[in-house]
């Protein structure tokens, strides 16, 4: 491991309780293991996994002050969407808590919940990471693993799919990184 990885456990155990702290070790683990299957990079890879959702427990008003504090804007949607606040704040966080890091690792996590049209391959990884981590048990877990095993764009496929599904269903709102994710996926299968 070329970066601090004693650092970023450090960091992590002092921003989450025990439950996301392990979820982030074992996306890590997942994370470096697909880097190593698909040519990715795996100490970036396992680095974007542990720092993930370093910011996943801020509280509301500190996530605001966050935002504001580091000039960022939110849209409307992203207003009403603190689920997705995490990613944004998170790669704000390591670009100014890791500057030795390299930025493909911030831009990972920003797009980590929503995906996004054409990403990075440690982007693709840890977004597929998230899914099919070892702590992860819910019903469709099984086939995403195996569609891991098969390729990146078939698990995104079906992660993204069943986000979109998911939030329709509950008549959440829809970002729009999430629909040109869906999208550039579909659109860019092999025929
Ligand atoms: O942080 P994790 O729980 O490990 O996973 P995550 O960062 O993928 O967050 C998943 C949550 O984010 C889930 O509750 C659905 C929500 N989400 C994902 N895409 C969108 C979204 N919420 C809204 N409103 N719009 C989206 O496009
Ligand atoms: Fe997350
Ligand atoms: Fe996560």
């Amino acid at each position: 491991m070329i970066f601090d990885e004693n650092k970023m456990l450090a960091d992590i155990r002092a921003h989450l309780g025990d439950y996301r702290y392990n979820h982030s070790l074992n996306v890590a683990a997942s994370a470096k293991a697909l880097a190593e299957k698909y040519g990715g990079d795996a100490d970036i890879c396992y680095a974007a996994g542990l720092l993930h959702d370093v910011l996943k427990e801020q509280p509301r008003d500190e996530a605001l002050e966050f935002f504001a504090q580091n000039g960022i804007a939110l849209t409307r949607l992203e207003m009403n969407a603190q689920k997705l606040w995490h990613a944004m704040a998170g790669a704000v966080y390591i670009k100014k808590n890791y500057p030795e890091l390299p930025d493909e690792i911030a831009d990972a996590v920003r797009y980590h919940t929503t995906g996004k049209a054409d990403m990075t391959l440690t982007g693709k990884i840890l977004f597929t990471a998230d899914f099919i981590s070892a702590d992860r048990d819910y019903p469709g877990v099984d086939d995403m693993r195996r569609r891991a095993e098969d390729s990146l764009e078939s698990a995104m496929k079906e992660g993204l799919r069943f986000t979109v599904f998911e939030l329709s269903e509950k008549c959440v709102p829809i970002h729009p990184d999430t629909v040109d994710a869906y999208n550039f996926i579909l659109l860019n299968e092999r025929k």
